[in-house]
């Protein structure tokens, strides 16, 4: 809990003087949005969502390619403190708060976010928008086998590490020969998670790991179940890290 406060609290105020002096656009001082917190955006309805990333404390203005007919305002934007042992490059050290209502019918891969400050306009960032899987809230306590977060496939759960070590273990019936994909989405989308993914039989014995896929830090698994009966799937992070804004979209189905 100590660290979720960390990750949150505002920085000093110190620099406000200086930057208010600078009159012209500054390009060295241009945002960057790394990601959404939370990660996931719902199309068709009203959310909160926060850009972390750098020089993000002085936006007012974010715009929305890729869509139309979305709705969004800008509700504040701040500095936040950076814990030393996390990379900063990676984690950001400010943020946007955005009320944002994509449409119903916003396509997942399309949606960008690009915030302007006096110094220009960042990198559109490209939003993890939901797609048609069933979407399933990660619900803690979740850490072990014993209390594994049953789900059902197809599904894309929406989860967060909260803290460092924090262990998310979900439980999927499924029958002998079913090739699954297990797929988690989050680095590629800025997320400062970098997943360690491993699927374990009924008796808890290892079937398989990944770690990182394709010069990405999210794992991909395909397993074929060798029989019927209950599977369990761990999710951590692999440097132990973890926080609030550590969110990850983990997909399982069927091929
Ligand atoms: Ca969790
Ligand atoms: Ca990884």
């Amino acid at each position: 809990m100590r660290l979720l406060c960390l990750l949150i609290l505002p920085f000093a105020f110190a620099s406000t003087t200086s930057s208010q002096e600078k009159k012209q656009p500054d390009a060295k001082n241009a945002p960057k949005v790394l990601y959404a917190v939370p990660l996931v955006a719902k199309p068709g309805e009203k959310q909160k969502i926060v850009l972390r990333g750098k020089n993000l404390a002085s936006v007012k203005e974010v715009k929305v390619s890729g869509t139309d007919g979305a709705k969004l305002k800008v509700l504040g934007a701040k500095a936040v403190a950076v814990p030393n042992n996390y990379p900063g490059e990676r984690v950001g050290d400010s943020e946007v708060e955005l009320e944002l209502e994509l449409p119903k019918d916003a396509e997942p891969g399309k949606v960008k976010l690009t915030a302007v400050n006096s110094g220009g306009d960042s990198n559109a960032y490209a939003l993890l928008v939901r797609d048609d899987l069933p979407a399933v809230a990660e619900k803690e306590d979740n850490g072990g086998f014993d209390t594994a977060q049953a789900v059902s496939l197809p599904c894309a759960i929406e989860g967060t590490i909260k803290a460092e070590k924090d262990v998310d273990v979900f439980r999927f019936e499924g029958k002998k020969g079913t090739k699954v994909r297990i797929e988690v989405q989050a680095a590629r989308f800025g997320s400062p998670f970098d997943g360690f993914l491993t699927v374990h039989d009924a008796d808890r014995k290892t079937l398989d790991s990944s770690d990182d896929v394709n010069g990405s830090a999210d794992p991909v698994l395909t397993v074929v179940l060798p029989r019927d009966g209950t599977y369990f799937i761990s999710l951590i992070d692999a440097h132990d890290l973890g926080g609030a804004n550590f969110g990850y979209r983990l997909v399982v189905k069927a091929e």
